[in-house]
């Protein structure tokens, strides 16, 4: 088969350099020549190649990336210190191209992030090298987020913030769920966000009591209590926030709830720090909910880990092993939710430092701020 491909003599940016040192430690560590790396998450953390349909080689020297005509020119931009592999057809066949110019015995793959028969293929084209999953390699490593990410969470969540506000301004009676999604979504690309984190979440009156309602029809009227769960993205990174807004002022039983998760949350934050298991950490917003009464109606972890993904480690929740290392960005977001009433999310983006935490997001929880 026609060689398409020539080794990149581009230095690396430093942070992805270490990025990839960092990956290459463990698979010497492991006793593996090369990593396959299926999830194109995981592509765009070491290399900034955010293409889809997209394979990653990285073995103890070199960085391929397999890709196709319709990625080509945007590799060349994103990333050219990588090798480019331009494949015509299968991509298991590019592989075993690949994979028998080089020596290698032993790859690892991403047993997370490649389908039963993507498997069956691999190891039925290539042949002479032995494959052996990984799980999560590169979502522990990226826990632990170096300056570069914080610098695009941060970006996200000041687009994030300002689209919130502006939105806010815009509430006006009539208005239905989906049309304000339709809002949210608008102000984060006008203000600069590349797209939303995840599908943007309104929830008015009793449909907030469901925490991952779909906008529908139902309508801002006064009074009314509106819930938005939302997230910006920069360069990829994504932040996530929630907050819930009342039309005039929360009814008793909502201004009761809110108080309570905002003091839960104001306390979960306040506990984080490195070394701090995840689980005490949702221990304490659950057990002041608990206390109050609520603990059923708390049915959901704490908080997770935000990067390129939504939903990244390390998770607070009961259930979590592990400990808060600095470097991690979470998200700490207690709700507690009443069917038929409605229900009370607070969210906020949290990172742990040396020693203790920053807030990452500014945008006041207090309930008279809340009150629009
Ligand atoms: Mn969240």
């Amino acid at each position: 088969m026609a060689k398409t491909r020539t080794r990149s003599k581009r230095k690396w940016p430093e942070h992805l350099a270490a990025r990839v040192r960092a990956l290459r430690q463990r698979l010497s560590g492991e006793g593996l020549d090369g990593l396959l790396i299926t999830h194109p998450p995981d592509i765009r953390y070491l290399t900034d190649f955010a293409g889809d349909d997209s394979w990653l080689l990285v073995t103890a020297r070199q960085a391929y990336v397999l890709t196709d005509f319709r990625f080509g020119e945007a590799l060349e931009q994103s990333s050219p210190f990588v090798t480019a592999v331009m494949r015509k057809g299968r991509m298991t066949d590019a592989l075993q191209d690949l994979l028998s110019d080089l020596k290698v015995a032993k790859i690892g793959f991403q047993a997370d992030h490649l389908t039963v028969i993507q498997h069956r293929t691999l190891r039925e084209a290539v042949e002479g090298v032995s494959f052996e999953p990984t799980e999560a390699w590169l979502l522990e490593q990226r826990a632990v987020k170096d300056e570069h990410e914080l610098r695009n969470i941060r970006r996200a969540l000041a687009v994030q913030e300002q689209a919130l506000m502006q939105t806010l301004d815009q509430i006006r009676p009539g208005m239905s769920e989906q049309e304000l999604v339709a809002l949210v979504n608008y102000n984060m690309r006008w203000i600069g966000g590349e797209g939303e984190s995840f599908p943007t979440i309104v929830a008015i009156d009793a449909n907030s009591s469901l925490p991952h309602h779909v906008a529908g029809r139902t309508r801002v009227k006064a009074g009314a209590t509106i819930l938005i769960d939302c997230g910006a993205k920069a360069d990829g990174y994504c932040s996530d926030l929630t907050r819930v807004v009342s039309m005039g002022g929360f009814p008793p039983r909502l201004t009761e709830v809110y108080n309570l998760v905002r003091e839960a949350q104001l306390a979960a934050i306040d506990a984080i720090a490195p070394g701090k298991t995840l689980k005490e950490i949702d221990e304490v917003a659950r057990s002041i909910i608990r206390e109050a009464g609520y603990g059923d109606q708390f049915g959901h972890g704490l908080g997770h880990g935000i990067g390129l993904e939504i939903h990244e480690k390390p998770t607070l929740s009961p259930r979590a092993e592990g400990v808060l290392e600095p470097g991690n960005v979470v998200t700490v977001e207690p709700g507690v939710y009443l069917p038929g009433v409605g229900g009370v999310r607070i969210e906020d983006d949290v990172l742990v430092t040396e020693k203790g935490h920053r807030k990452l997001s500014t945008l006041p929880t207090a309930i008279e701020s809340a009150i629009i």
